[in-house]
């Protein structure tokens, strides 16, 4: 269950940040809008301590709208500077690199005397594939900044000037996910954070259908012509596989293709907004 992540590479990676904090004023932590607990890091806490902290609840076209202003409106009662996004288009990243520039000011510039002239420092954190390298990107493209490797030029850490006072690191910090529930596990899995090899595709589509069905996620039912009456989350797969043209020789339903089509039409938002984890 990728449990190989555990507990060598989480130290390694908070290690890794911690040292890259020494440098830093302001994190700007990417998590996604569609399970904005699950793609959290509790490890992250320990590793910041006590900078402060945006958070992008990104891929927000791909979630439900009402969820996503009911997750902002809980994280900005916890005090945390908020933002939703949509980092494929643009949308939100402006207003996360403002926030983060207005944080740094409010607390002033880490470190010693000699620094104290310099902008204040930022950098991307998150879990892999909740966008932070399209942030990174869609933020050095507002500055005007080049990006881009250039082949057979070995690059030292580079800052990218992205606002009136504040320059960020063109590397995301990458968090390993948190696999110790179930529950996130799931959703972890769902949004594409764990590595596709790791996981059982129709164990995870019937989770999907199951949660989907909790939710009250019509758009799914329509697309496939589930049935009204059909609950069981493995006859909905073999269902959808069926209708789908995913046979086997024999005919029958080859329900490892139809898993792994339905979580492909979930993650690309064929089947609606929808947000897993609700506040
Ligand atoms: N629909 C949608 N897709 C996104 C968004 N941000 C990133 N992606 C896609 O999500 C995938 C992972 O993004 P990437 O920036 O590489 O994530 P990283 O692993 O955190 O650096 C890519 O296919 C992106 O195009 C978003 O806001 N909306
Ligand atoms: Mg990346």
């Amino acid at each position: 269950m990728g449990l190989s992540w555990f507990p060598g590479h989480m130290a390694k990676a908070v290690g890794e940040i911690r040292q890259n904090m020494k440098l830093i004023d302001v994190v700007i932590e990417i998590l996604d809008a569609r399970a904005p607990r699950a793609t959290a890091n509790p490890y992250l806490d320990e590793a910041l301590g006590s900078k402060p902290r945006v958070l992008v609840l990104n891929k927000a076209d791909l979630a439900d709208p009402r969820a996503t202003q009911a997750w902002l409106n809980v994280f900005g009662e916890e005090s945390a500077a908020v933002v939703q996004a949509d980092c494929q288009k643009g949308a939100g990243v402006k207003e996360a690199i403002g926030l983060a520039e207005k944080a740094a000011r409010s607390i002033g510039r880490n470190g010693r005397s000699e620094r104290r002239r310099r902008r204040f420092r930022t950098v991307v954190v998150g879990i892999p594939n909740v966008g932070k390298s399209s942030f990174i990107n869609r933020a050095a493209r507002r500055s005007g900044a080049k990006t881009g490797d250039r082949p057979g030029v070995t690059r030292a850490k580079q800052w990218i000037v992205v606002g009136p006072s504040l320059e960020m690191l063109d590397t995301p910090g990458i968090m390993p996910p948190r696999v110790d529930d179930p529950a996130v596990w799931f959703a972890l899995a769902a949004v594409g954070c764990i590595d596709d090899n790791l996981l059982d595709m129709e164990s995870l589509s019937q989770s999907l259908i199951s949660r989907l069905g909790e939710l009250g996620a019509a758009e799914f039912r329509e697309r496939y012509g589930v049935p009204d009456d059909m609950a069981d989350p493995h006859l909905v797969l073999e269902h959808v596989s069926l209708k789908r043209g995913c046979l086997k020789s024999g005919g029958e339903a080859d329900t490892e293709r139809g898993a792994s089509l339905i979580i492909r039409d979930f993650r690309s938002g064929k089947l609606g907004r929808v947000t897993l984890e609700l506040p």
